[in-house]
């Protein structure tokens, strides 16, 4: 591993790999142009990212020659590619010019027998892969993953990093490549990873863990940090948690936790992630759905009377997370739901003074009603109800039949 390499490996005590550009597209439909993915490599550098996965240089000459223009770019991040363990993909990975290497092997007994290989010949070509891209590039950081590792034979894996580590790997990734892990229960990743680890241990063993987690059943982030609370310390995201299936850990939702809750654990430019999400929504075509933690349109909005209320004389009655490093801020919502305090607020945001009494009703009554249509009253939109109340004589039908 070079300096340089290192230094963008250690600069937090957890490292954040971002796959958006790897595993992101392999969500389906989604592939970014090489200008885009120069685009998004320069927010994910600027929110401070340790690796950026920036694709498999063996499924297009495209991919192959970005992941080269992104490595010359001279980010802090270490620009990675994806290989299977062939000399043919080892070689692209390596002459793409990428500063991280990820070669991957599923081990399981299954897929072996598939492909009608022994585990003793796929562990000597894990190894021979590895050895190569060490060979052809010292300063390389390789990581070596056993796909579906959860669900593989652990004594099989643990031979596998055995074997990676002997021939260089500098780090071993577990990966639950089918989001099967469940924290709490028989299949804990907290429980996998201790009992790898120990088993490396006992042989001496102590390589770089990182973990990659699927979400099929919406653990993914749940099981990425058991595994590091038993002790990994690199962990793959994307953002929106694009990839296969149901995706992988959402970067955001990781950062939120990571910067709110594990103090220690590194430190990011979070507000630069709301552009970083506006820009792979729009070039994904995958759009952010509203409720989605941190980054969803209404991840910091209040919106019954309760909640207003209390929220704005401290949003933290009705928020655990701080909206503020990522550049938000909470939001009271103006719908059905809406009461005079609420209101009261908005009229403020707006600087509109001197309503009161009855135009305040009539107000908060036209709010009520739009927002029973199945609608939210934008601030622009309350002026216009202002407006329209303000002219608006009293006794008119129009009034009489909005009250009846
Ligand atoms: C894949 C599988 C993978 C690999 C992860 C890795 C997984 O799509 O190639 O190389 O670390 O989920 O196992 O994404
Ligand atoms: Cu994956």
């Amino acid at each position: 591993m070079t300096d340089m390499n290192a230094a963008a490996l250690n600069r937090g005590k957890v490292a954040v790999l971002d796959a958006t550009l790897r595993e992101g597209e392999q969500a389906p439909g989604v592939c970014f142009a090489p200008h885009v993915k120069m685009a998004i490599c320069e927010l994910l550098d600027e929110i401070g990212v340790d690796i950026i996965e920036a694709g498999h240089p063996v499924v297009s000459d495209e991919i192959r020659r970005g992941i080269g223009v992104l490595a010359r770019r001279g980010f802090r991040a270490c620009i990675g590619a994806h290989a299977r363990a062939l000399r043919h993909d080892v070689e692209a990975g390596v002459d793409s010019g990428a500063g991280f290497l990820g070669i991957f092997l599923c081990l399981s007994p299954e897929r072996l027998r598939d492909r009608g290989v022994t585990l003793p010949a796929a562990l000597e070509c894990a190894a021979e892969s590895i050895a190569l891209a060490k060979e052809r590039q010292p300063g390389l950081i390789v990581r070596f993953t056993p796909e579906d590792g959860v669900r593989s034979p652990l004594a099989d894996v643990v031979e596998a990093a055995r074997v990676a580590v002997g021939a260089g790997a500098d780090i071993i990734s577990v990966a639950d490549t089918t989001g099967s892990m469940v924290p709490g229960g028989d299949r804990s990743l907290y429980d996998w990873v201790s009992r790898f680890r120990e088993r490396l241990a006992g042989q001496g063993s102590f390589p770089r863990i990182a973990v990659h987690c699927h979400n099929d059943r919406g653990l993914a982030l749940a099981n990425a940090l058991d595994a590091l609370r038993a002790g990994a310390s690199i962990i793959d995201a994307s953002v929106l948690g694009l990839g296969e299936r149901a995706g992988i850990v959402d970067l955001a939702s990781l950062l939120a936790v990571l910067s709110q809750d594990l103090p220690g654990s590194g430190s990011w430019r979070l507000d630069k992630l709301a552009e970083l999400y506006r820009l792979v929504s729009h070039y994904s075509g995958v759009d952010v759905p509203v409720h989605f933690p941190v980054m969803g349109r209404n991840a910091f909005s209040h919106c019954a009377g309760v909640h207003s209320q209390a929220a704005l004389r401290d949003p933290r009655h009705y928020q655990s997370l701080d909206p503020r490093p990522f550049g938000l801020r909470p939001e009271l919502i103006l719908d059905h739901m809406t009461g005079r305090t609420a209101l009261q607020h908005a009229l403020e945001r707006i600087g509109v003074s001197g309503i009161d009494g009855e135009l305040l009703s009539l107000v908060l009554e036209r709010v009520k009603e739009t927002g029973q249509k199945g609608r939210v009253v934008t601030l622009e939109e309350l002026r216009w109800i202002i407006d329209y109340e303000k002219r608006s004589p009293p006794g008119l039908p129009a009034r009489m039949t909005r009250t009846a």
